[in-house]
């Protein structure tokens, strides 16, 4: 088939399109966006469907399960809460905001406990989302836990994944 380009559309019209009287042109104006513009806006990381909606706090890396090497980077990510700082001195929490701190082969504190300044915990309080971590061969169970700028733990902010690593 015959086809030419439509300068004015950027749409490719075939002759009978072009014969058509302008009234057809401007139409095909109109629709212009779905043909030059068809590229799709880039898709939206989708988070899995099992996913629950409001604050959250996840692991960017690694993947659970993942077989990894020593030094581990680890990469933390939040949702719907602000990544804080915290204020030199602080003396009290500041609402909805937090800095993680990551514990290896420990669990999930409860709501409102104080994070350990001492290992197994590591606080990031500058609000800094990565680390590469020094982890012996084997399999570790990383913690992610966000904390308020008095290092105590928030309801439902806290994740945890398992990694295996190699020699
Ligand atoms: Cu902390």
């Amino acid at each position: 088939m015959h086809a030419t380009f439509d300068l004015l559309t950027g749409c490719r019209a075939t002759d009978k399109t072009v014969r058509t009287a302008r009234v057809a042109l401007l139409i095909s104006c109109i629709f212009a966006m779905a043909c030059g513009g068809a590229e799709a806006p880039p898709a939206e990381r989708a988070a899995p469907a099992t996913t629950p909606s409001g604050p959250r706090v996840f692991f960017v890396q690694p993947q659970d399960g993942a077989m990894v090497k020593s030094p581990v980077k680890l990469e933390f990510g939040i949702a719907d809460y602000q990544l804080a700082a915290v204020p030199p001195g602080a003396t009290e929490a500041r609402a909805g905001m937090g800095h993680h701190h990551v514990g290896v082969d420990t669990d999930c504190l409860p709501a409102g406990a104080e994070i350990p300044m001492a290992s197994p915990w590591v606080h990031f309080g500058k609000a800094n989302t990565t680390i590469d971590m020094q982890l012996p061969p084997g399999q570790h169970k990383l913690t992610l836990q966000l904390g308020n700028d008095l290092h105590r733990t928030i309801e439902g902010l806290c994740t945890t994944l398992n990694v295996t690593v190699t020699e």
